[in-house]
């Protein structure tokens, strides 16, 4: 029987059967330990075979190839891949001015992690209701710098019905992961998606101006209108995972038309003479936040050559 994955809670797995109905899983022992470069075999959005097994309900025998996946490396613990989520149409990341402070450099992470497996990325940015002068001009550069590398751009405030329905009519018959820090409003935006849906949602702590990482597990949701929406724990760092330092500079889609002219074929955009990239942020033409985005994954993440490949599918 083949099924899609719609919620890991450790060891078991909720899986949505083409009949419609929803079946506990857990997965057969082969699988737990056959993928050892991420810490996670099935994933939600995973179309997967399974079988009922007495007395337990039904495990999961193999996991169909994906088309696409959003995965990172927690710093800490950098050795691990976790796979968020797979088998999605979009990604949209959640970004809050304040409460909490998102910064460019985690939104650069995800958008070069989604360009790398070809995923469609809109910059969702949340609660212009409480943002002062300040922060709302802050926001309107970063939405600029954004903007003009061609990414889809929303202000929205979960609080105000009427700022969503653009939003809403996005996700109409598509799947559509949610990625942002804890606090952000992913599964309050879930609730306004959903009529009737009641989602835990956390508060913002006084102290720390960060969210309380309300939503423990992922979940992906069937909606209403068509489509699926995953709803995913708030990340407080996301590291890219598996991109070389030889072909990072390709997910930045701004540095194409330049990179073809730096002086060295082999060029990497950090220090070498005649680099056009370079000459590019020097100009403003490249935005510096942006570059400096490229220096931190270049630097902090960036591999010598690939570990996890695109092929390394678990199967039992
Ligand atoms: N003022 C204001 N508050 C908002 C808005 N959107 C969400 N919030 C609040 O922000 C807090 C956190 O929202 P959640 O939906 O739990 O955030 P989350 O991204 O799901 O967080 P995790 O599950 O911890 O990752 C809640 O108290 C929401 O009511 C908004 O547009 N304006
Ligand atoms: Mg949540
Ligand atoms: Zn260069």
């Amino acid at each position: 029987m083949q099924g899609t994955v719609l919620k890991t809670m450790g060891q078991t797995y909720n899986v949505l059967t083409e009949s419609g109905e929803v079946v506990l899983c857990t997965l057969k022992g082969l699988m737990r330990t056959k993928n050892v470069s991420t810490t996670n075999p099935v994933v939600v959005g995973d179309q997967v075979e399974f079988m009922p097994s007495p007395p337990d309900d039904h495990v999961i025998s193999a996991v169909k190839p994906r088309k696409n996946y959003i995965i990172r490396q927690s710093k800490k613990l950098s050795k691990q891949y976790q796979i968020i989520a797979a088998n999605m149409d979009q990604v949209f990341i959640l970004v809050t001015i304040s409460q909490p402070k998102t910064h460019n450099t985690f939104i650069d992470r995800i958008l070069t992690t989604a360009e790398a497996y070809g995923i469609e990325a809109h910059l969702i940015f949340n609660k212009i209701d409480i943002y002062d002068e300040e922060e709302l001009e802050d926001m309107q550069e970063r939405m600029a710098v954004y903007e003009n590398i061609g990414y889809h751009c929303i202000a929205i405030s979960l609080l105000d019905d009427k700022s969503t329905v653009e939003l809403i009519q996005l996700c109409k018959d598509k799947v559509t992961l949610l990625c942002g820090m804890s606090g952000t409003g992913k599964s309050t935006f879930i609730n306004r998606l959903i009529p009737g849906m009641n989602r835990k949602v956390g508060v913002i702590s006084d102290a720390h101006q960060k969210g309380t990482h309300m939503t423990t597990f992922s979940e992906m949701i069937p909606l209403p209108i068509g489509g699926f929406i995953i709803d995913t724990p708030g990340i407080q760092e996301f590291g890219i995972a598996d991109i070389t330092k030889y072909e990072l500079s390709q997910y930045f889609r701004e540095m194409n038309e330049y990179r073809a002219n730096c002086k060295f074929n082999s060029c990497m955009h950090i220090n070498e003479p005649g680099c056009a990239v370079i000459k590019a942020v020097e100009e403003g033409n490249i935005a510096m936040s942006r570059y400096e985005s490229y220096l931190s994954m270049f630097l902090n993440e960036a591999s010598e050559e690939k570990r996890y490949k695109k092929n390394d599918k678990p199967h039992s």
